[in-house]
């Protein structure tokens, strides 16, 4: 064959071109942090995926045309990857929609735009001249396929997107539906195909919120004030008022390890005792509610005293919403509000979230010093997280709402051994039995966080609330948790088991004692406003105050499931509460279809609020509502 009758058509090339470009500087120019080869795996090929996608698209196009395409994709393609590269430097996160939209961010990146970029960058510009230089020579590099062939072409790049989806959900299960973290979608399907994604959720999200007028509030603010109202004062009201507020978001922690033992050895002896404790209160029977946003979806729960949403992380989808945060009150009332938590910031888009709703500042991964000792698994230990925590919060402006979130006790529950101080549990789940060492783990970080509160001279100014965030062991684990608790996990069990510690811990309070009412997440928000002393006002929300007489009657979950006083309701059977039994179906109508009727209305009432951004036609400074033109104007006028 003669050489001038070889051809590789310029679509390759550049796909090899611009794909190796895309692998280099997701390799060496951003800062992704690779934990196996299967993610490096991922890494290496997604770039020529997504650059083949683009450029094998040219082939439906005639011979001139297809190298005018390109020259002009190659240009948008090193532009988009440039600019999320300069953006990067900038705030260690890569560019959404929103954020673009979001003035400050683009004016703070405009001041330091020069400085953000590289002589060297300059090579990543070459392979443009080097397809533009080809491109000329159309007659050599343009492919004139048949239909068949351009049918096969295309073809390709159906089963390369699929090899590459399917990789991904391997490595990380639910990716889009979880909807996880920028770095993650990066990571596992490249930023390209990842800005594709963006699009369509931002379109979405945009789409019912225009829609809505907001004359559903109204209804929805009936509705609360009649079953959700939090007037009514206790003795505890105000118990807490001027002190600081530490909040402890402990990770995966389930009430069924509390009082447990492994071969003689109590999982949690710390928590066990702090239950206990005359200065503490505790609620047994505390549910999580959360969905598919794990953790942000249990900090979305505390800070509105709304539903996180049925799909996805409301975290993520509609992190620039209309709010009454509990930040954003306490805020107002001059508390000082923070965060600290030792992970990316952009995890769970808590950065753009915490900004909306008022924190003050957030004390992310890099707050904190890790090296090979102090980090493994999902990253800097707790010991260690509070350890480096109370240099920070000394210096605080008191009174101070914080938050902190732990990480060592997470799935897969990894710890190295001489850091374990109990055995694993023996039984064919090795989730389960990892969980144990973690969990004690966690719990003595939660005594060494106290005892440093103490030596800080915090801990007699301060109450310290501590909760489970959500589930660790999910239902794929029945047997083994079936093995542990001594009794088979049927629909009854598995809500029981949702049951998460919840503890409120008052220095000098002295009548401390275990509340053995039903109460949730949702609760936390006006439990947590009574106990400081602050009105509820013009508030709105679905959870009550725990301590007041005059409570709304259910818990419901996420997936529709929901406890009463006296019965439990999962997967369409209603069981007694007391005994576990299912209520055997009669001609009657079943008592749990009233709840049932409810717990529909109520989670509806509070995705519409969501999906439509309804809280912006409601104004919480006089409990006036707004209406579409109002809001309009007042969104125009600052805008400007
Ligand atoms: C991540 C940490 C864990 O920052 O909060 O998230 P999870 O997977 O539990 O939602
Ligand atoms: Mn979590």
């Amino acid at each position: 064959m003669q050489a001038s009758k070889f051809k590789i058509p310029l679509f390759i090339i550049a796909t090899v071109l611009f794909g190796l470009k895309t692998y280099i500087v997701y390799k060496y120019m951003f800062n992704l942090s690779i934990e196996n080869t299967m993610q490096e795996l991922i890494l290496f090929l997604n770039p020529f995926v997504s650059a083949y996608l683009v450029f094998a698209i040219s082939v439906w196009l005639k011979p001139r045309r297809q190298m005018k395409y390109l020259r002009w994709t190659m240009v948008i393609g090193t532009l988009v990857l440039y600019l999320n590269l300069v953006f990067y430097r900038n705030f260690t996160d890569f560019i959404t929609i929103p954020v673009l939209f979001q003035g400050n961010n683009a004016a703070d990146l405009g001041g330091s735009l020069l400085s953000l970029m590289h002589v060297p960058d300059i090579f990543l510009f070459l392979d443009i001249a080097i397809v533009w230089f080809l491109s000329k020579r159309t007659t050599r590099f343009a492919v004139d396929f048949p239909k068949a062939g351009k049918i096969a072409a295309t073809a390709v790049t159906f089963l390369l997107l699929t090899a590459n989806v399917v990789l991904a959900e391997m490595e990380r299960p639910m990716l889009f539906v979880r909807a996880f973290d920028r770095e993650y979608l990066v990571k596992n399907i490249g930023i390209f195909n990842y800005h594709a994604y963006d699009a369509t959720m931002t379109t979405k999200t945009k789409a019912q919120r225009v829609l809505a007028d907001g004359s559903e509030v109204k209804e929805i603010e009936t509705y609360m004030r009649e079953n959700t109202s939090n007037d009514e004062k206790t003795d505890l009201f105000g118990i807490a008022k001027d002190k600081n507020v530490i909040f402890v978001s402990v990770e995966s922690m389930q009430n069924f390890v509390l009082d447990e033992e492994v071969n003689g050895k109590e999982i949690t002896p710390f928590m066990n005792d702090l239950k206990e404790s005359k200065d503490t209160i505790f609620f047994p029977n505390f549910y999580h509610q959360t969905a598919q946003g794990k953790t942000s979806d249990s900090e979305f729960l505390v800070e509105n005293s709304m539903y996180p949403l049925p799909r996805g992380a409301v975290y993520f989808t509609h992190a620039s919403n209309e709010y009454n945060s509990l930040p954003e009150i306490l805020n107002e009332e001059d508390y000082y509000t923070s965060v600290y938590h030792a992970n990316n910031k952009s995890f769970w888009n808590r950065d753009s979230m915490y900004g909306n709703i008022g924190y003050d500042k957030f004390f992310d991964e890099q707050s904190f010093e890790e090296n090979e000792e102090n980090s493994f698994g999902w990253g800097l230990e707790d010991k260690a997280f509070f350890e480096q925590s109370i240099k920070y919060l000394k210096e605080q402006d008191q009174p101070f709402y914080s938050k902190f979130i732990t990480l060592t006790h997470h799935f897969p529950f990894e710890l190295p051994e001489d850091k374990a101080n109990i055995d694993k549990y023996d039984s064919n789940s090795r989730t389960l039995n990892n969980y144990m060492p973690t969990a004690r783990y966690t719990d003595e970080s939660l005594e060494d966080f106290f005892q440093q509160l103490k030596d800080a001279g915090l801990y007699e100014d301060s109450i310290i609330v501590l909760m489970g965030d959500h589930y660790g062991i999910s239902d794929f684990h029945n047997k083994a948790m079936s093995q542990f608790q001594g009794k088979e996990i049927d629909g009854y069990q598995h809500v029981q088991n949702q049951r998460v510690p919840f503890m409120i811990h008052i220095p000098g309070y002295d009548k401390g004692k275990q509340y053995d009412k039903i109460t949730g997440q949702i609760d936390v928000k006006p439990t947590l406003l009574h106990l400081m002393g602050i009105d509820e006002g013009n508030d709105l929300s679905f959870g009550t105050n725990m301590f007041a007489e005059d409570r709304k009657d259910f818990i419901a979950m996420r997936d529709g499931s929901f406890v009463t006083d006296e019965y439990v309701y999962k997967s369409e059977v209603c069981y007694d509460r007391e005994t576990g039994e299912p209520i055997e179906e009669t001609a009657e109508e079943s008592p749990c279809a009233p709840f049932q009727e409810k717990v529909e209305k109520e989670l509806g009432y509070s995705d519409s609020l969501i999906y439509g951004d309804l809280l912006r036609f409601y104004n919480f400074d006089d409990g006036k509502h707004q209406t579409k033109e109002e809001v309009e104007e007042l969104e125009k006028s600052a805008d400007q």
